[in-house]
């Protein structure tokens, strides 16, 4: 240890009096230590000579970064029909938004056509309806797809949706070669923690390899894929797994369009990737930098010889896990925060978070004072004024390395596990972030995570606030409408002739599965009709649910109101001589279940009898799931704003069915206003985000008690 550093931990023991000087010491969810103080001799010698602009990129991926040319300020948006989107969209670019992100509808996001019977509650609710190219040429409306660049969020649909944003290209007048943009085209996250996959794994993975081999050769200006580290952090990963997990997903890609015979400096070059910025600053600064690190590291051992195919380029958007329901005007300064550390640790491109996030999609408001977040930071605070301001510093160095140390390690078990492919297969990462989401949870509700007007400092009464409504009945009305115009359109012979060469092609494992689908879609194939033709011969995916144990009960052994509970579910069992018993459900095409899995593995450690359904159920498969399995509750989680029709259904099927005793509690995303109309229909409780595990423990115990009444 050098002098003055001696010198420090003398200073420090007088300061502490008769505290230890590890009391000051912590441990983050990474397992990373973290010091109350750095010195230059924490900081790795290589960070003196790193240079924006020069691998490995610490400092950045241009020499100028934001000097030369700010982050793209990227607002992702959609809701409802086309006509409502492409408005929005045209106003908010007015206002100072620079590139658009589209928001697609959980039925477009699944391969569903707005008139198909398992997407009853889903259409225009999360996201824009996109049935055909009509649609998506209305979504772009008045915007010059030559100049502006458009990000679109799909990975199980992706190719009937890039298919029409080509042919919606090429109708306005622009070749394809001049389109700029990206696609998410990420389907390994999609099998982890998303869920709106579709197809098969292998399949799947073809359809990423066609699209890299099809925009390498025909699309120079457009990202194949965004490689996505951000549902993880939502799901509950900590950050060194985001790292980790995102670039090994990185690597099984490469290796995909490698085995394609494609050379990889013909493509690297438009990969791109996506993190989530939480509200661990200087962990998330570290984050960014250690991923261009280890990023340039993989591409140099994957065999890449140009610079420009090492750069890892990012769009980053700020947490959505990390606002709450509660006070929700303090998300607006979280939201700020997160930003900043997307800047500083040099972010291409951004999405900052409206307010009312864990309540409803944005409102025109909400989004207007999220967009300025951005502005005020490009604008005003000085932050473009010079490179990687933060560069040097002896914490965010070394955060940056050990980090990367962390992340690398984790790398490589996936890599002994055979790549991400194999790894996911057995559920390797699954079960890692499920872990890591409900130790979480445990330390919110046992407090030793302090969440600003959660579980410290709340309000006594919490006003509501405006929310954004979508009348899903009505899009779908016009959704439908607008379908039928096409197909009585359409000259049905060629129609069927590009689906069943779509078909074929998905058969015979050559030729290009996009070059296919856009002959489809130019014909006015629907994207369910595309989606139907590649899943005659790929089916359709069919997820295994497991659910964890262990972790809540051992974050909550001496926490007293844990204990309290549990000892509560002992004496019903006692007295009942079995133990309560609740199936967590999900419904419509909602595949949000970091929620619904932290509840199923927290109350089976409480004592209770759990049950998981699987995905995408329909009400009717619910209600006959609860009366096989002799349920006391059933809990439904909802995020996607399918609550309003899908629950009243649900209600009414058990009362059909003779079972009007089972009770139907729900959590997730549900606004206040919602409240009284679900209770009318007959929910016992609703839980909104925030509500501790314990409460909604002693709610439920309570419901099947008949302790407490509906409310
Ligand atoms: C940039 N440029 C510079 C420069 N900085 N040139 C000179 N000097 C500088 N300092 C150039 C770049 O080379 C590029 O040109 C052009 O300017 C644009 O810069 P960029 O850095 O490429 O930015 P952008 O176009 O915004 O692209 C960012 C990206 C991209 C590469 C990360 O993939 C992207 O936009 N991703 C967004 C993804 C997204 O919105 N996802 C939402 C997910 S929401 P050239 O010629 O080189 O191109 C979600 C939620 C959910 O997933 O679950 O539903
Ligand atoms: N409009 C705006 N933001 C959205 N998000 C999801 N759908 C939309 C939409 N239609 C954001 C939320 C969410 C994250 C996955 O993306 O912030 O948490």
């Amino acid at each position: 240890m050098s002098e003055s550093n001696s010198t420090w931990t003398e200073l420090a023991r007088r300061e502490l009096k008769d505290r230890p000087l590890e009391s000051i010491c912590t441990q983050t969810p990474e397992g990373i230590s973290i010091k109350p103080l750095y010195t230059i001799e924490d900081s790795p010698a290589a960070a003196a000579e790193a240079i924006p602009g020069v691998a490995p990129f610490a400092r950045g991926v241009r020499a100028t970064m934001y000097t030369g040319r700010p982050w793209t300020i990227r607002q992702y948006a959609g809701f409802s029909t086309a006509e409502a989107s492409n408005a929005f969209y045209r106003k908010n670019l007015a206002a100072g938004q620079k590139g658009l992100s589209v928001a697609f509808d959980l039925a477009t996001h699944r391969g569903y056509d707005s008139d198909h019977e398992r997407v009853v509650g889903d259409v225009g609710k999360a996201g824009v309806a996109i049935d055909t190219v009509e649609d998506m040429k209305i979504l772009f409306d008045g915007i010059p797809l030559d100049k502006m660049s458009v990000s679109m969020t799909m990975n199980g649909a992706v190719l009937p949706i890039l298919a029409m944003f080509i042919v919606a290209g090429e109708e306005q007048g622009y070749d394809q070669s001049l389109l700029s943009g990206t696609v998410q085209n990420d389907v390994l996250k999609e099998f982890m923690v998303r869920n709106t996959y579709i197809y098969p794994p292998e399949p799947s993975m073809r359809i990423v390899a066609d699209i890299i081999d099809y925009t390498s050769r025909e699309m120079p200006r457009f990202n194949s894929i965004s490689i996505s580290g951000y549902h993880m952090q939502e799901a509950g990963a900590n950050l060194a797994q985001e790292l980790a997990y995102t670039l090994a997903d990185g690597m099984e890609y490469v290796r995909a369009a490698q085995s394609k015979g494609l050379d990889i400096d013909a493509f690297a070059g438009r990969l791109s990737f996506f993190f989530c910025i939480g509200m661990d600053f200087f962990m998330e600064v570290a984050k960014l930098r250690a991923a261009r690190m280890l990023w340039s590291r993989i591409m140099t051992d994957l065999g890449a010889q140009k610079e420009s195919s090492k750069l890892l380029r990012t769009h980053c958007q700020t947490s959505g896990v990390s606002l709450t329901e509660q006070d929700p005007y303090n998300n607006v300064v979280r939201t700020a925060y997160e930003a900043l550390a997307a800047v500083l640790g040099g972010t291409q491109s951004l999405h900052t978070n409206s307010f009312d996030e864990a309540i409803a999609l944005p409102t025109e408001a909400s989004a207007r004072i999220a967009r300025n977040t951005q502005l005020i930071l490009q604008h005003e605070t000085g932050v473009t004024r010079t490179v990687d301001p933060l560069g040097g510093s002896y914490y965010v160095e070394s955060l940056t390395s050990e980090l990367m140390e962390t992340a690398w390690a984790m790398i490589q078990e996936i890599e002994e596990h055979g790549g991400m492919t194999k790894a996911l297969l057995d559920g390797l990462p699954k079960r890692r972030i499920e872990e890591a989401a409900t130790a979480r949870q445990a330390r919110v509700d046992n407090g030793d995570d302090v969440i600003v007007g959660v579980n410290q400092y709340r309000l006594e009464n919490e006003v509501p606030i405006d929310v954004h409504r979508v009348d899903n009945a009505e899009v779908r009305r016009q959704q439908i409408e607008r379908l039928k115009r096409v197909r009585r359109e359409r000259d049905e012979a060629i129609c069927a002739k590009s689906l069943a060469d779509l078909t074929q092609i998905a058969k015979s494992q050559s030729g290009n599965l996009l070059a296919a689908a856009v002959d489809a879609a130019r014909n006015r194939a629907t994207l369910g009709e595309i989606s139907d033709a590649l899943e005659s011969e790929f089916g359709r995916h069919q997820a295994k649910t497991e659910v964890v144990s262990g972790i809540y009960q051992k974050q909550s052994e001496t926490s007293p109101e844990f204990l309290h509970v549990k000892k509560r579910v002992e004496d019903f069992k006692t007295s009942h001589g079995r133990a309560p018993h609740l199936l967590v459900a999900k419904m419509g095409q909602d595949g949000h279940d970091r929620g619904a899995k932290v509840i199923a593995s927290s109350f089976g450690d409480i004592g209770f009898k759990i049950g998981m359904s699987d995905l995408f159920l329909t009400p009717e498969e619910v209600a006959d799931l609860c009366i096989k399995d002799g349920v006391d509750v059933v809990g439904v989680s909802s995020l996607a704003g399918g609550h309003q029709t899908l629950i009243p259904q649900l209600i009414n099927l058990l009362a059909d069915k003779g079972r009007a005793d089972i009770k139907v509690v729900c959590g997730g995303v549900i606004p206040e206003q919602d409240y009284e109309a679900l209770r009318d229909a007959g929910v016992a409780e609703i839980f909104g985000p925030g509500t501790s595990v314990i409460d909604a423990a002693n709610a439920v115990l309570g419901q099947i008690l008949g302790e407490r009444r509906n409310r």
